[in-house]
């Protein structure tokens, strides 16, 4: 690339969360020719080269992913449609569901309360999640009181110490939830990360987003 393209065509930057997304986007990247040049578990750096000196990854929180894209301070990043919900994704473009880190998000209980009959019944249950947008919509289009308690993690712990009545939370394989003498009891959603990219950035970088967001296309087809 000449140095006259270069600078009317300035570098992207991809913001990405440590662990599976990560994960789980390396093998997209490859799809488009890219490959992360360090490894962030091992790595200090939080903006890490890739084998194409137009395109680096930054590292930041999952929820963080969102803000970063909003902005403009990353061009496009990943994250998953539980942090998106709670985002509102404003100035977001979502073009692809990337079918990564797959997982659902759901109402959890202790063994012994019988959420069903609580329900019914009317009571007002308390919620302990991080995801407190997700979980309002969810109670109030069942017509369901609750008091929310926001937490940023260790959702399991607060049934079994009495901060709540239940929570909501993301399942995967739900051995955490067993592990902690909890049963899910009702789905709220499927979910899978998607791409999001800068509004602004898709319109200026154009032409070196547009193959990347085709190469992720077509590899996530395969995935899942
Ligand atoms: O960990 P950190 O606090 O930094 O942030 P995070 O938990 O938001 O990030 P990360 O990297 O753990 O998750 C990023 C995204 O992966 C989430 O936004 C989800 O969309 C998706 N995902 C997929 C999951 C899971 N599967 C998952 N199992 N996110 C979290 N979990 C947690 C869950 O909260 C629970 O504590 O894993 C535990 C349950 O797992 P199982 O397999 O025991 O059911
Ligand atoms: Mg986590």
């Amino acid at each position: 690339m000449s140095i006259a393209t270069q600078s009317t065509e300035p570098g992207l930057i991809l913001a990405l969360s440590k662990g599976r997304i990560f994960d789980d986007t390396l093998p997209l990247l490859a799809s488009a020719g890219i490959s992360v040049l360090e490894n962030p578990e091992t790595s200090r750096k939080l903006i890490l080269a890739t084998n194409d000196p137009g395109v680096r990854v930054l590292i930041v929180r999952a929820t963080d992913v969102p803000t970063y894209v909003q902005y403009g301070a990353a061009d496009f990043g990943v994250a998953g449609k539980d942090v998106l919900l709670e985002h509102g994704g404003e100035g977001l473009y979502q073009p692809v569901d990337l079918n990564i880190a797959a997982c659902r998000m759901s109402v959890a209980v202790n063994a012994g309360f019988d959420y069903e009959s609580a329900v019914r019944q009317g009571a007002r249950l308390r919620v302990a999640t991080k995801f407190v947008n997700t979980a309002r919509q969810h109670f109030a289009s069942k017509g369901v009181h609750v008091d929310l308690i926001k937490l940023y993690g260790s959702m399991e712990l607060a049934p079994l110490v009495g901060l709540s009545d239940a929570i909501v939370d993301v399942v995967s394989t739900g051995n955490t939830l067993r592990a902690n003498n909890l049963v899910e009891v009702e789905k709220i959603m499927e979910i899978s990360s998607r791409l999001v990219v800068n509004q602004a950035a898709l319109k200026l970088k154009r032409a070196r987003l547009q193959p990347i967001i085709e190469a992720f296309e077509r590899a996530s087809k395969t995935q899942g």
